[in-house]
């Protein structure tokens, strides 16, 4: 009887052993995902940076704020990953967020430009062929800016802005539909808001808006539920990392209902805050991505359908990839790349069209966006044992 037990336990550590690697290998450093393809000159400390097809032609292009020098780079994509010599347009001063949508209403995409030092928003109208005029005006939102983002709150069928402003605010400015404004309009809101984010977290088909906030005591992720005419309905504040800067939007779960992620500056942490589906999050344990998070981008970088996180970890020099499980849960270490001094701004997108998810990076302090294309190689989450279940 001993020497039975004996050879069970034998057998079910082997079993174990079989079944479970050790720890070792899963700590494994991770082949990388991408590959730096293509490096562009910038103008001076390159902050921020977005992607869109401004020349609908097919082909991804980038938007890039130069905070050192007051400009505005633009690149048109070869669809091939490569991108034309920039194109530079004079901005206010200090530009540090740029938000996409047709605010003409022309049909082309325009661009609205924050400059924090000026504490104003410059508005540059798409000529159609994917260049730019700014229409001259200098829109003030309210006292401090610090981000924003565009939506159409009010269902007229005109993009909007919601803007957040330092000291408690969020300002909501209506289009006019001809890349002018009207005067802004104040949402108190609990903390210092940082980041800003827009979707339909609640499902009524009205847009509303997630506003990171940080500060001192309350810090977290206020929702403001649009109801489609221009109103908001405050909710409380969900609990979502300490000092948060960045809030992105995360389908963590994959259950159509989209999720928030939020980077905190100060603690080198990411927080995921799980849609309820009923108007309320759940805030989930902070995870590491790196050193000093700046800006996010979600998308299945892997390949396999579930969600992962791309970060730019300025003092590391690196975009961290961190692949998702696909229950809000994501895991550690991440695929580490590195690319040049300070990277931060960073943007996903399919920049060589190969239907794989891309990342371009703007590294301030080199002057240089760096564009890191997808590897062709197996997904390396196949590689990866899943953790036992507690
Ligand atoms: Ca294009
Ligand atoms: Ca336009
Ligand atoms: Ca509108
Ligand atoms: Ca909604």
């Amino acid at each position: 009887m001993k020497q039975f037990s004996t050879g069970l336990v034998l057998f079910l550590s082997l079993l174990s052993l079989l079944g479970c690697p050790p720890a070792s290998q899963s700590q494994k450093k991770m082949a990388p995902l991408f590959r730096i393809s293509t490096v562009l000159d910038t103008g001076k400390e390159p902050s921020f940076l977005i992607s869109d097809d401004f020349d609908i032609d097919g082909n991804l292009d980038l938007a890039v704020l130069n905070s050192g020098e007051h400009t505005l780079s633009v690149y048109k994509g070869k669809g091939d990953g490569s991108f034309m010599d920039q194109v530079q347009y004079k901005t206010g001063a200090d530009p540090i967020c740029l938000a996409v949508a047709d605010f003409n209403t022309d049909g082309f995409k325009d661009l609205a430009e924050l400059n924090y030092q000026d504490q104003n928003i410059q508005i540059f109208l798409n000529t159609g062929r994917g260049g730019f005029k700014n229409t001259g005006k200098l829109i003030k939102p309210g006292k401090i800016p610090i981000n924003l983002i565009a939506g159409d709150f009010n269902g007229d069928g005109f993009p909007d802005l919601a803007v957040s402003l330092r000291f408690h605010k969020v300002a909501i400015l209506f289009g006019k539909g001809t890349g002018g404004f009207k005067e802004p309009v104040m949402i108190p809101v609990k903390g210092q808001p940082t980041g800003l984010v827009v979707g339909d977290y609640n499902h009524d088909k009205h847009i509303d808006v997630a506003v990171a906030l940080a500060g001192s005591g309350n810090v977290g992720v206020e929702i403001l539920w649009g109801d489609g005419k221009g109103k908001f309905e405050k909710s409380k504040v969900f609990k979502g990392g300490g000092q948060p800067l960045t809030v992105a939007n995360v389908d963590a779960n994959n259950d159509g209902f989209m999720d928030l992620v939020t980077s905190s500056n100060s603690l080198h942490a990411m927080t995921v805050l799980m849609n309820n589906k009923d108007k309320t999050f759940k805030t989930l344990q902070d995870f590491s991505a790196g050193e000093f998070p700046k800006f996010v981008a979600a998308e299945d970088f892997s390949g396999d359908g579930i969600v992962d996180l791309a970060v730019s970890n300025s003092t590391h020099d690196t975009v961290a990839v961190t692949l998702g499980r696909g229950d809000g849960t994501f895991i550690y270490p991440p695929i580490k790349h590195f690319v040049d001094e300070y990277p931060q701004g960073l943007v996903a997108g399919d920049f060589d069209k190969d239907g794989k998810m891309d990342v371009a990076v703007s590294n301030r302090d080199k002057n240089l966006v760096t564009i890191l294309l997808k590897k062709n190689t197996v997904p390396s989450r196949l590689l990866i044992p899943k953790p036992a279940s507690p």
